[in-house]
């Protein structure tokens, strides 16, 4: 995560401040009042006791500085007084009155703060700025006690976001577990709809045998065949049962021949993932019990492809059944009739049909009363290989949707060490006006009142940085959008901006405009720098720490 401290240079040159400057060491001289002691090359008079102005080519007399007057151009005669504090920084290089906050940070003050009359202990808590007691105020120097309340704040500040730092490893931890587990699980799906389209190829062959044998039913007379044809028949059914029992068998070893190859791949990343000096005897007794198993592997058998060959063979290659037919079928011919007639008489020919077809199973040249070919009705075989094949169908495509939702999910960005994969579904929510507000990691945004109504503020889209106002500095914003639509306005949306800190929780909420809700929250998933090391603020100028 990135994390922009902006520090102004200002700032920046008070904290690289020295010890001050005393006249004993100057032989005589003393560093003016209100400048920084890394400027004391700058600030020393000239041989002919002169003061170089420190950005335009101007000398004055040395008498002239901090005399309340603005000689120099720039403004730089006057780095104690609020005398040149109409000019800007682009006019004047100084930031500022240079306050030494002994026993704090040395910070500068605007020249027009110096001599007003009020005490800025927040910026100079030394009470520097007011030496010359301007409305007869007169600022204690209160440094100790402002800095030792900054140092503990700091240092708790610095606990706290050491403690974030650590969440957010255990975090990146479980992430790329979780990542690891959804990894697995495709090579699992791939596996599993190879098998299921396995099994829906033989459900479309058992149904279009059914079907086969449903229409051979309905088309042939049973009786009259003789020996010869009913052994046909029971050869015919006892032929399709074994080719279906060995394609049953060539789908489950190939389905097997898969999950293995899968399982060892598994093995083998772990074998080479696992780390040893962990000493873990479980782990080690199973990396032990794999490299066993790799040596004692039997080598695949010499003659395994004329197998598959044979196999293969005795699938395809179907007998001619109709060279052994007995005699000639006769319904389907009787039936065939029908279509000679125009339509207007063609119910009639089929009652007549039919009442011959009556007549041939009562006097025994049919054994049983078929239905005609025109019928629609569908055997219960049928039936029952229609709905195997369904769910077969309908198991196949939820394992495919499976693995379509674990790809999107992987592919999808969860922020830097896809830490935010660890917090998916964490909830947090705060009170704030009349509402409750809360917002799960990766889900929704929700705004609830009283009465225990929810208004959707958004589901949740990615991040983005922004800055953030209070701490200016630029953090990562969780976005939350498309929510229920405000009356009169657009559709709700929620802005979660981040902080570092070991606890999910929401600090603030407020509508910043109508329908649009900015959260200010914690969490330890912003605890990492944007190389994956914590971004740990500066401690306390040590400079004065006492
Ligand atoms: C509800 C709440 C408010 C929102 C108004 C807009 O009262 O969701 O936050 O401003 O609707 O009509």
């Amino acid at each position: 995560m990135k994390s922009i401290l902006l520090l102004s240079l200002p700032l920046a040159l008070a904290k690289s401040s020295q010890k001050p400057i005393v006249e004993s060491e100057t032989g005589g001289w003393a560093l003016p009042r209100g400048a920084n002691p890394a400027l004391i090359d700058k600030f020393r008079p000239d041989a002919q006791n002169q003061f170089k102005c420190l950005s335009s080519p101007y000398t004055i007399p040395y008498a002239l500085v901090n005399d309340d007057y603005c000689d120099c151009p720039d403004g730089t005669d006057e780095p104690g007084t609020a005398a040149c504090s109409y000019l800007n920084h682009t006019v004047n290089p100084l930031p500022g009155f240079y306050c030494e906050n002994k026993g704090h940070t040395p910070t500068y003050i605007p020249f027009s703060r110096v001599n007003d009359g009020i005490c800025d202990y927040e910026v100079c808590c030394d009470g520097s700025d007011e030496w010359m007691g301007v409305g007869d105020v007169t600022c204690e120097n209160r440094c100790e006690s402002i800095g030792k309340e900054a140092r503990k704040a700091a240092a708790e500040a610095r606990r706290l976001y050491e403690q974030g730092v650590r969440a957010y490893r255990s975090l990146v931890a479980k992430s790329v577990l979780l990542k690891k587990e959804e990894e697995d699980k495709i090579i699992m799906l791939e596996g599993e709809i190879v098998r299921m389209k396995g099994l829906v190829e033989d459900r479309k062959r058992e149904l279009k045998e059914a079907e086969e044998e449903q229409k051979s039913r309905m088309a042939q007379p049973g009786a009259g065949k003789g020996k010869h044809g009913q052994l046909l028949d029971f050869s015919r059914e006892r032929y399709r049962e074994m080719k279906e029992k060995l394609q049953r068998l060539k789908d489950d070893r190939e389905a097997l021949q898969t999950q293995l190859e899968q399982t060892e791949k598994i093995l083998e990343t772990f074998k080479e993932e696992y780390n040893p000096n962990f000493n873990d005897e479980g782990v080690k007794r199973a990396v032990k019990a794999w490299e066993d198993y790799l040596a004692s592997k039997a080598a695949p058998a010499s003659d395994a492809l004329d197998f598959s060959v044979d196999v293969q063979s005795l699938l395809y290659d179907e007998p001619n059944w109709d060279e052994w037919e007995p005699e000639e079928t006769i319904l389907d011919d009787m039936y065939a009739i029908e279509a000679l007639f125009p339509p207007f008489v063609r119910s009639w020919v089929h009652e007549q049909l039919s009442s011959l077809h009556d007549w041939l199973i009562e006097s025994g040249v049919l054994a049983h009363r078929k239905t005609s070919p025109s019928s629609s009705s569908t055997s219960p075989k049928v039936q029952k290989a229609t709905d195997a094949l369904a769910k077969a169908e309908s198991d196949l495509s939820g394992k495919e949707s499976e693995l379509t939702r674990v790809r999107d999910d992987l592919s999808k960005d969860y922020g830097t060490d896809n830490v935010f994969r660890a917090l998916k579904d964490v909830c947090t929510e705060a009170q704030s006006g009349e509402y409750t507000y809360s917002f799960c990691h990766l889900g929704r945004a929700t705004q609830k009142n009283r009465d225990g109504g929810h208004t959707h503020l958004g589901d949740w889209t990615g991040f983005e940085y922004r800055l953030d106002d209070e701490i200016e500095q630029e953090v990562l914003v969780v976005k939350f959008e498309s929510g229920a639509h405000c009356w009169n306005g657009p559709a709700r949306s929620a802005y979660v901006y981040l902080r570092c800190s070991a606890e999910e929780k929401v600090l603030s909420v407020a509508e910043t405009e109508k329908c649009v809700y900015k959260y200010v929250a914690t969490s330890p998933a912003v605890c990492g720098g944007s190389d994956g090391e914590a971004d740990v603020p500066d401690s306390q100028e040590e400079t004065w720490q006492t």
